[in-house]
């Protein structure tokens, strides 16, 4: 009935409210934000090389001149792109089920789109792709993006597309001409798709040979994964020739894994390491990157989610965020809070790792407890399982009641429907 929103509204402004003053905070003020998704790209091609050669030479280079994140981890469940976006636009946490852009696009919620629209932001959506794939083009109107430019808004060819649809370098050279005429500040955001399952590329696209294991799946990843990294590059030299670039901040982030565990021997090949439950959570790194032009940037090792995405944004644009309400904590924040959970109660903190009732170093691997020495309270993860299950169970309260509709943000107040008798 709503009453819930008292306990949970307590909850998140104690774990979230930090202190908003750091050299960052304003950073972008009324820059234009460009937002990359990057499909299915995971953090172990990053700085790594195949059969010699580096993967992702272009991202590679970037991290050289923006910040960094090593250690970002998506938090995405059976929604995939759709939950990536749902989690970066709300700091809420995806469904423990289906995706939340289908079954609760209606709902009242505080998204960034909206928050950055009353600051005179225009928002919109790149993506060649069917609008009502995900349920998007219901969910967008909704939390207030202006615009959505979806496959109609592009030619697309046979020659031109591959797989899911329209390749990613054509995609990026289309979206220019909306982009230039477009009123500024604005959000844009990409989303990307060559670079997604079962990763298929024309043999004229790729640049690099394949992998070779017993898995088609990831020996594709390497050649669409580097066609990613030429068509990102492609954009940055389009958004300098256009003179967008000075004005803007570009945000790039991978949305979740590519790489199922069902390739976990060829995975394990490739990178000589024992597929473990640790290796298989530490692969949920994706990339984040925070490009400031003009700025050297920082490579930055300690924890940090996609849910963390939303007051990260905001701080760099210099709008107060302290009556929102979300799970996430801004990133260049000196405390933050310590724990990245994921949807199934595993987490890390800078620490600790914990997945399937087993607690390790996070840094090392090394085990630490088993689900026996759990039960005794006595492990180091155990402060934190209750938590996670805790802030877990008040997201889905918020989804599941819809409880923002009965919240004000503007002045933190509660209009709860009156008690029945
Ligand atoms: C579909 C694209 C890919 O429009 O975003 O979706 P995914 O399967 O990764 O959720
Ligand atoms: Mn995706």
């Amino acid at each position: 009935d709503g009453n819930e929103l008292t306990e949970i509204e307590e909850y998140m402004k104690d774990e979230t409210s930090i202190q908003q003053e750091t050299e960052l905070y304003g950073i972008a003020k009324d820059k234009n934000v460009i937002f990359i998704s990057l499909e299915s790209l995971q953090t172990f091609v990053i700085n790594n090389t195949m059969n010699g050669e580096e993967v992702t030479p272009f991202l590679n280079d970037l991290i050289d001149d923006s910040y960094y994140f090593e250690n970002f981890y998506h938090q995405t469940e059976q929604g995939k792109t759709s939950d990536s976006e749902f989690i970066i636009e709300n700091s809420l946490y995806p469904s423990p089920r289906g995706a939340v852009y289908f079954t609760h696009a209606q709902n009242d919620y505080h998204s960034l789109p909206e928050i950055i629209g009353n600051e005179g932001y225009y928002s919109s959506v790149f993506h060649a792709n069917n609008k009502s794939f995900w349920n998007r083009d219901v969910m967008y109107d909704n939390i207030g993006y202006d615009r959505f430019f979806d496959v109609d808004a592009y030619e697309v060819t046979e020659e031109n597309s591959i797989g899911w649809g329209l390749k990613d370098k054509d995609f990026f050279r289309q979206s220019m001409k909306y982009m230039q005429s477009m009123e500024q500040p604005f959000y844009a955001k990409f989303i990307t798709l060559t670079n997604h399952y079962p990763f298929e590329l024309d043999e004229e696209d790729a640049t690099i040979e394949k992998y070779d294991s017993n898995s088609n799946t990831l020996n594709s990843y390497f050649q669409t994964a580097r066609y990613m990294d030429e068509s990102i590059e492609e954009f940055f030299v389009y958004l300098k020739e256009t003179g967008l670039y000075e004005d803007s901040i570009i945000v790039l982030m991978g949305d979740h894994y590519g790489i199922s565990d069902f390739h976990k021997k060829a995975m394990s090949t490739y990178l000589e390491e024992e597929y473990t439950d640790y290796l298989h959570l530490q692969l949920q790194r994706v990339p984040f990157y925070i490009h400031i032009p003009g700025q050297e940037g920082e490579t930055i090792s300690k924890i940090a989610g996609q849910i963390d995405v939303k007051p990260t944004l905001l701080h760099l644009l210099g709008i107060d965020d302290s009556n929102d309400l979300s799970f996430g904590t801004n990133l260049f924040a000196e405390e933050r809070k310590d724990f990245i959970a994921f949807r199934d109660g595993s987490f890390v903190t800078d620490e600790y790792l914990y997945t399937k009732d087993q607690c390790y170093n996070r840094e090392t691997g090394e085990l630490i407890d088993t689900a026996t020495d759990l039960d005794e309270e006595t492990s180091a993860c155990q402060p934190y399982i209750e938590q996670v299950q805790k802030e877990l169970s008040y997201s889905d309260q918020i989804i599941f009641g819809d409880l923002f509709r009965f919240y004000d943000f503007k002045d933190n107040t509660m209009n709860l429907p009156e008690e029945e008798e």
